[in-house]
């Protein structure tokens, strides 16, 4: 059976709990971390040499950092209500044509896709898809522009991606 490693009022422990529920995976989870100390044991740090939990041992193979654990078990029992292929194999459709976008391109939009109907401010969108560094929002509009030609009808006119003078962009999510 599948053993979780981590105390249950952790959240990066409470994340892996909830696929598993979802899934309907069976567990057992044994106390660590925090006041249940364990994580500095040799033992653990052999499994995890972060020595933080959430850790998993599923049979021979051990995994850490509580959002690979989710994409694992995901991809494992094909739960792809919660891992949708398409995120993981990266293709995007336009009538059922493969639209070709560059890695930028597939990350903003998957950003958009992720949190479809909000807004998204351009800090958010800098920050997951250059990283903490970078903060060049002429960038995102040259990205935008060209999601726009390969997505939308009419990139004139967009009806997909909406822009949110000032503050970044939206998806339209359709009715
Ligand atoms: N990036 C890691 C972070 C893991 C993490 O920071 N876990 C915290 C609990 S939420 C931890 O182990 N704290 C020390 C402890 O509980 O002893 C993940 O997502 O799994």
């Amino acid at each position: 059976m599948l053993k979780i490693w981590g105390r249950a009022n952790s959240s990066n422990v409470q994340k892996v709990l909830w696929t598993c529920e979802e899934i309907g995976i069976k567990f057992d989870r044994i106390d660590a971390g925090g006041s249940f100390g364990k994580t500095n044991e040799p033992a653990y740090l052999k499994m995890n040499p972060n020595g933080l939990v959430p850790t998993v041992e599923d049979g021979d193979t051990i995994i850490w950092e509580s959002n690979t654990i989710m994409r694992y078990l995901a991809g494992k029992h094909g739960a792809a209500n919660l891992y949708p292929a398409d995120l993981v194999r990266r293709i995007v459709r336009v009538k059922e044509a493969e639209a070709k976008l560059s890695p930028k391109e597939y990350d903003i939009l998957r950003q958009l896709v992720l949190h479809a109907g909000k807004v998204l401010t351009h800090k958010h969108l800098l920050r997951e898809v250059w990283g903490p560094a970078t903060a060049d929002v002429q960038y995102l509009r040259i990205y935008i522009r060209q999601l726009r030609q390969k997505l939308e009808a009419d990139p004139e006119r967009p009806q997909l991606i909406i822009t949110e003078p000032a503050v970044g962009y939206r998806l339209v999510v359709p009715p």
